[in-house]
């Protein structure tokens, strides 16, 4: 069973090195598998990440159109970095671009894998229906009255991540999540780091008649 998951582990995140999955890894991987059955929406147990192959993820994920970061697929994993290694403080980076709006098709499923790159400070992502400016403590998990939907305003988060530790990140995936058309921002759950700025927006397109659904799609791979 322990093998079992570790090589889930190590699938998940094939930057993880083994030796630096111990059993609180595993035990933390076997909680969350537990937990799931409990709250399909739970984010995964906090992983440790190696820096280089996280950039790359990152850097490939999604293409760059008009300063926006557009995905495409079935089921698409956005690896985002809270503060990557020269990006100013209380900022996320994808695609190497800092708090890039991103354009998803509606029906996809997608989930974000956020690492936490910087060593002084927890950082989290929250997928919310709550627009900026955001307050000091903003309750991005407040019922958003004006939503069409009238649900809750946050739709998917990975969870507060502690600080990156020596030369590693620390990560956190959301569950999967199949966002309705319409306008979504990330923003960080922290206090006062939404308000600094940490946040992007989202853009869930609805499809038209005639183009393909996500299922017909077989132009981009998604990443895992
Ligand atoms: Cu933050």
């Amino acid at each position: 069973m322990r093998r079992l998951l570790g090589r889930r582990v190590r699938r998940a995140f094939p930057s993880t090195r083994p030796r630096h999955v111990g059993k609180a890894a595993v035990l933390g991987a076997l909680t969350t598998a537990l937990a799931v059955g409990v709250a399909a929406r739970a984010a995964s147990a906090p992983q440790t990440v190696a820096p280089a192959h996280y950039l790359k993820r990152s850097a490939h994920a999604g293409m760059l159109k008009d300063r926006r970061v557009v995905f495409s697929g079935r089921r698409i994993v956005i690896p985002v970095i809270a503060v990557a290694p020269g990006a100013p403080d209380t900022t996320f980076e994808i695609h190497g671009r800092v708090d890039p709006t991103l354009v998803f098709p509606a029906g996809v499923r997608i989930r974000f894998a956020l690492a936490n790159a910087y060593r002084g400070m927890p950082h989290g992502l929250d997928v919310t229906r709550k627009s900026p400016p955001y307050a000091k403590n903003p309750d991005l998990r407040a019922t958003h009255k004006a939503s069409a939907s009238g649900g809750k305003a946050v739709v998917a988060a990975t969870g507060v991540i502690p600080p990156a530790r020596d030369s590693h990140w620390r990560a956190r995936r959301s569950a999967w999540v199949t966002l309705a058309p319409g306008t979504y921002y990330y923003a960080c759950p922290v206090p006062g780091h939404a308000r600094k700025g940490m946040h992007g927006r989202i853009v869930v397109k609805a499809r038209h008649a005639g183009e393909p659904s996500p299922e017909q799609h077989s132009g981009t791979v998604a990443l895992r």
